[in-house]
């Protein structure tokens, strides 16, 4: 059975990605830090499946052990400081888990005697003041946050581990990407959650920031498939995951409240400076032409789609609690 190590297994990606490569028949891995609370919410319902293995970014050796215990052949880096906003109150810390923990975990890879296969989480936040419309692989990065900056500096170091030790490394700079797992303080999340509180009246309003920024919003479950395609390939690159289609916040925003049968949503919106970000991204839309061509990759979830799916399933769970 081909083996995989997932850092990063406890977030949203690492949570569909592993359901994903146990379908495939993959022993997984996942690695996983140590906390005070139990984080394991979104694999609990893999837990008997999956082989869990203490480590943390910041720490080497943890990396190297985790090489040594998993013995994968491939590695999913998805571990990462991924809150946009996070990265501008804690930028050294953001630095040395999005950026440095890239190295310490090629390095874990290059020192493996054995073939391993490295995707690198890269993020569509790279081409933060875009340069080009639509963004391919090409497109020249214009990072915006230190969130940004250090995904910049990740992707760089995947690539030269790849052309300095001739790693099989890949770099998949994905566009924004949701689901019902989604961390509760992302907007589609938050406004999703919101919007089947504010239906249930258990809640008032949504506080918002800008509600003019435009994404390139896909769903979670069609983007950890891209990730495995890309270490599928006879030989290693870099790709742009997205669906080619952007749209603002408020249109996000209108999607939800329509899906629960509320069409004067803007009465229950309230902009709050405080949530404005000191540089904004305000456009992402990315051109997939290459994933789709070379890898065979295609979204299934559209975005209306991908509003109603996340508005449902916070219906039910909140209609439950
Ligand atoms: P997420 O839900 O925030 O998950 C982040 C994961 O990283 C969690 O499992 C977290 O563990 C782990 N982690 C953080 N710091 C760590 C450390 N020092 N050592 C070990 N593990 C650590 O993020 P996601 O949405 O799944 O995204 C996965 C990756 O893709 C990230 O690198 C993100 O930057 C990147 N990305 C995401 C998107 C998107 O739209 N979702 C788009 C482009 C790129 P805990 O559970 O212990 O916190
Ligand atoms: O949902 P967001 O926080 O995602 P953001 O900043 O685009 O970052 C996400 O996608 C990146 C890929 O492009 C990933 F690399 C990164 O790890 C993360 O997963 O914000 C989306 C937009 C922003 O323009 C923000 O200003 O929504 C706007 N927004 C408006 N009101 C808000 C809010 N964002 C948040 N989080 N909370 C608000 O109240």
């Amino acid at each position: 059975m081909p083996r995989a190590l997932v850092t990063g297994i406890t977030g949203q990606d690492g949570s569909y990605l592993a359901e994903f490569l146990l379908d495939k028949g993959y022993d997984v891995y996942g690695l996983i830090r140590r906390s005070s609370v139990v984080t394991d919410q979104r694999i609990r319902h893999l837990i008997d499946r999956v082989e869990l293995i203490d480590g943390d970014l910041l720490d080497q050796l943890s990396l190297i052990k985790a090489m040594r215990t998993a013995r994968p052949d491939e590695v999913y880096n998805l571990a990462a400081q991924s809150f946009v906003p996070t990265s501008w109150g804690q930028p050294v810390l953001t630095g040395e888990f999005t950026a440095l923990g890239v190295t310490k975990m090629l390095e874990a890879v290059r020192v493996a005697d054995w073939p391993v296969r490295f995707y690198q989480a890269s993020s569509s936040e790279m081409f933060g003041k875009v340069q080009e419309v639509p963004q391919t692989e090409n497109t020249p990065f214009y990072p915006r946050s230190p969130y940004g900056v250090a995904k910049v500096y990740g992707h760089w170091i995947t690539v030269n581990y790849r052309e300095s030790y001739n790693l099989y490394a890949c770099s998949g700079i994905l566009f924004n990407h949701e689901s019902p797992r989604r961390g509760l303080e992302f907007a589609p999340r938050k406004i999703a959650r919101a919007v089947a509180r504010i239906k249930l009246g258990k809640q008032m309003e949504i506080r918002l920031g800008n509600l003019d920024a435009r994404r390139d919003w896909g769903f979670a479950g069609d983007y950890v498939r891209a990730m495995w395609m890309m270490l599928q390939q006879d030989a290693p690159d870099d790709y742009v995951i997205a669906t080619g289609e952007t749209h603002s916040v408020a249109e996000f925003c209108e999607l939800a409240f329509r899906r629960v049968g509320i069409d004067n949503w803007r009465d229950y919106i309230v902009i709050d400076p405080a949530l404005l970000r000191p540089a904004e991204v305000d456009l992402l839309i990315g051109d997939p032409t290459k994933a789709r061509e070379k890898l065979g990759w295609q979204p299934e979830v559209s975005f209306e789609g991908l509003v109603n799916l996340m508005v449902d399933a916070d219906l039910a769970m909140e209609a439950q609690s």
